[in-house]
C-alpha cells in the first residue's frame, strides 16, 4: 500500500536507520552553509520562503505515528510533488515520543529530507528536545534501546539524532502571507522589530526564544486582562492575541501555523490569525489528524486566516 515504505512495519535495522539519520544530517549541513533552499534563504535555524511555494503541503505533530505519516504522503502523491522544488512539504516537529513508531517517523522524515531536499522543510518540536529543556516524558532513548539493544541511548547513535535535531528549523515563513512555528510566538516581539526588513533572523534566537518558539500555546482570555502569562506546561507561555496581533503587524503577514496542541486536526485561534494542525491519531485516539494543502494562488488570495478551513485535509479514521 505505502510502496518503498511498506517494510518499515517490521521495523527499522540500526545500521540504515543511522545511516539515513547521517544523510539527513549532511542535508541540513549543506543547506546552512549554501543558506539556500529553492525559492529561499536559509539563515541557520530560520528559512525565509522569498517565492510563494507553488503547492504547500504542511504536517503537524506526529508523534510517532507512522500510519497517519504514511497517509498523508500517499493522499498528497509526494513523489511527484515532492519532484518539483517548487512545491514544499513542511513538518511543524514533534516526530517523536508517546507513539509506537518513533523511529520509524524519523526514518521517514530523513528519507524524504534527504532525497527531495529542496521541497521539504523539517521544523523541530519540544520533543526534539534541546539539552537545555529535558522533560520527562521523552520515550526516544527508552525506544532506542528497545529496538537497537542495551546502552543505544548512550552511544553514539543519540548523539547522532541530537545532532540531527539542533539543525531542524525553528522560523520559517511566507512574507506578506505566513508564519510557522512548533509552539507558539515569543511575547518578546522587539526581537521583530528590530530587523523588520529582514524578519526575525537566527541570531536573534537566544535560549529563552527557542523556549517560546517550542513551547508556547495561544490562549483565548487571560486573567486581568494581561498579554500573556506562564504556562503550565512547565516551559513557555500562553500568549493572547494583543501579541498575535503585533507579530502579524510588523511581520505583514496574515497567519501563524503551528502545531504543538492536540485537537481534531485543526483549530482556530485569536480570530483567524492562528492555525493548529495535528496530524497524530495513534497516541491521542480521541482526537483528530489533518494537514494542509494550499495553492500559491489560494495562498495569495487569502484575506484571513479563517478562510483557510477549506484548505484543511482531515485524515480518514
Ligand atoms: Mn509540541
Amino acid at each position: 500500500m505505502f510502496g518503498e515504505f511498506e517494510q518499515l512495519y517490521n521495523g527499522v535495522d540500526a545500521n540504515s536507520f543511522i545511516e539515513l539519520v547521517d544523510m539527513a544530517t549532511n542535508t541540513l549541513m549543506q543547506e546552512k552553509q549554501t543558506r539556500q533552499i529553492t525559492g529561499g534563504m536559509v539563515d541557520g535555524r530560520v528559512i525565509k520562503l522569498v517565492e510563494v511555494p507553488d503547492e504547500l503541503f504542511i504536517v503537524g505533530d506526529l508523534h510517532g505515528d507512522l500510519k497517519s505519516l504514511l497517509l498523508v504522503l500517499k493522499e498528497i502523491d509526494y513523489e511527484s510533488k515532492l519532484a518539483n522544488s517548487r512545491n514544499k512539504l513542511i513538518f511543524l516537529g514533534d516526530y517523536v515520543d508517546r507513539g509506537r513508531s518513533s523511529i520509524e517517523v524519523l526514518y521517514v522524515i530523513c528519507y524524504l529530507k534527504h532525497k527531495f531536499p529542496n521541497s521539504v522543510i523539517l521544523m523541530r518540536g519540544n520533543h526534539e528536545a534541546p539539552m537545555e529543556f529535558p522533560f520527562s516524558s521523552h520515550d526516544l532513548p527508552i525506544k532506542l534501546t528497545q529496538e537497537f539493544g542495551r546502552n543505544v541511548a548512550h552511544s553514539i547513535y543519540y548523539d547522532k539524532i541530537l545532532h540531527f535535531f539542533e539543525l531542524l528549523s525553528l522560523f520559517v515563513f511566507v512574507p506578506e502571507q505566513i508564519l510557522m512555528v512548533h509552539g507558539g510566538l515569543p511575547i518578546e516581539f522587539e526581537l521583530l522589530r528590530r530587523n523588520k526588513a529582514e524578519g526575525i533572523q537566527d541570531r536573534s534566537i537566544t535560549n529563552a526564544v527557542m523556549e517560546e518558539l517550542l513551547w508556547n500555546d495561544p490562549i483565548e482570555h487571560i486573567d486581568r486582562g494581561l498579554e500573556w502569562e506562564y504556562s503550565r506546561r512547565g516551559y513557555g507561555k500562553h500568549f493572547g492575541i494583543e501579541v498575535s496581533k503585533r507579530w502579524l503587524d510588523a511581520s505583514t503577514t496574515k497567519l501563524v501555523v503551528r502545531g504543538h496542541e492536540p485537537c481534531q486536526g485543526f483549530k482556530i485561534n485569536h480570530d483567524g490569525r492562528i492555525l493548529t494542525l495535528f496530524t497524530c491519531r495513534e497516541a491521542y485516539p480521541n482526537f483528530g489528524a489533518a494537514y494542509l494543502r494550499i495553492s500559491a494562488d489560494e495562498l495569495l488570495y487569502l484575506i484571513q486566516g479563517k478562510d483557510i478551513v477549506q484548505n484543511i485535509k482531515k485524515l480518514a479514521v
